[in-house]
């Protein structure tokens, strides 16, 4: 018997992201399950990847409840950032680009050494040389941002462009930062990096844990999204979007009018 066509699947979203054009979910007609899914994300970004697309780090997806909650997928997910998915701190972006780009606030690591496969990370300062308040646009490409478990892990979790804000030295508690979504300066999402898994760093074990199960290692000068805190918000052309985190400060990005 043979499986899901991998490479067909990935040429699917490949197109539907290429056209900002939303396609139905594929994983239950093509039988997908979430390890071959995984597989579909590799060829994905592999598309990416072949035409000049650097990789630059990994995303975490539904590390908090308010996540899971708003899409009704209850598994803690990882993906793939390129270098043509960062918009610079205080950048615009284009929302004719996207099918349905929503924002959400984030918190970045740049990575610093990292322990072999199999090993957990002994400790968060000697693997994280600095943290940032960060902004992701994911932009699902499936029809009405709907999705299962395996189809939101082939679309690569979402992913669409983020924004890092200045980076900080890693500070004494990450697990209780208050966290804004501003639109407009009028705040849209309020939340606590203990949302994150309890504790953001605590993505970081589960990213390394879960990524090296597909033979994926995290590398030194990789950033690193923890996932959001809070629940996602549309984003609106013309839009002003600002993350702020207590301690780590303001990420800002704009949507052209
Ligand atoms: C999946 C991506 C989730 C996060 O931070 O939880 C994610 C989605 O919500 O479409 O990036
Ligand atoms: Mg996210």
């Amino acid at each position: 018997m043979s499986g899901p066509d991998v490479a067909g699947i990935a040429a699917k979203l490949g197109a539907a992201a290429d056209s900002a054009t939303a396609i139905g979910q594929l994983a239950a007609e093509t039988g997908l399950d979430s390890d071959t899914a995984y597989a579909v994300q590799e060829a994905l970004v592999r598309r990416r990847l072949d035409r000049g697309e650097r990789l630059v780090g990994l995303k975490m997806g539904l590390t908090s409840r308010a996540k899971m909650a708003q899409v009704g997928v209850d598994e803690v997910i990882w993906g793939r950032l390129t270098d043509v998915m960062r918009v610079p701190d205080g950048g615009s972006v284009d929302t004719g680009g996207f099918i349905h780009p929503r924002v959400e606030p984030e918190v970045a690591f740049l990575l610093d050494r990292l322990p072999e496969p199999g090993e957990l990370v002994g400790s968060f300062t000697e693997a994280v040389r600095a943290v940032a308040p960060a902004i992701e646009l994911i932009d699902s490409r499936y029809a009405n941002f709907t999705f299962s478990l395996p189809d939101v892990i082939a679309d690569n979790t979402s992913a669409a462009a983020f924004t890092v804000g200045p980076w900080s030295p890693v500070p004494d508690g990450l697990d209780n930062l208050g966290v804004l979504l501003e639109i407009d300066g009028r705040v849209a999402q309020v939340g606590s990096t203990a949302a994150i898994l309890g504790d953001p760093r605590r993505a970081l074990d589960e990213g390394l844990r879960l990524a090296g199960r597909h033979g994926v290692r995290l590398r030194e000068g990789w950033l690193f999204l923890a996932g959001a805190a809070t629940a996602a918000v549309p984003l609106r052309p013309g839009a002003h979007v600002r993350a702020v985190v207590e301690k780590l400060g303001t990420a800002s990005l704009r949507a052209l009018p």
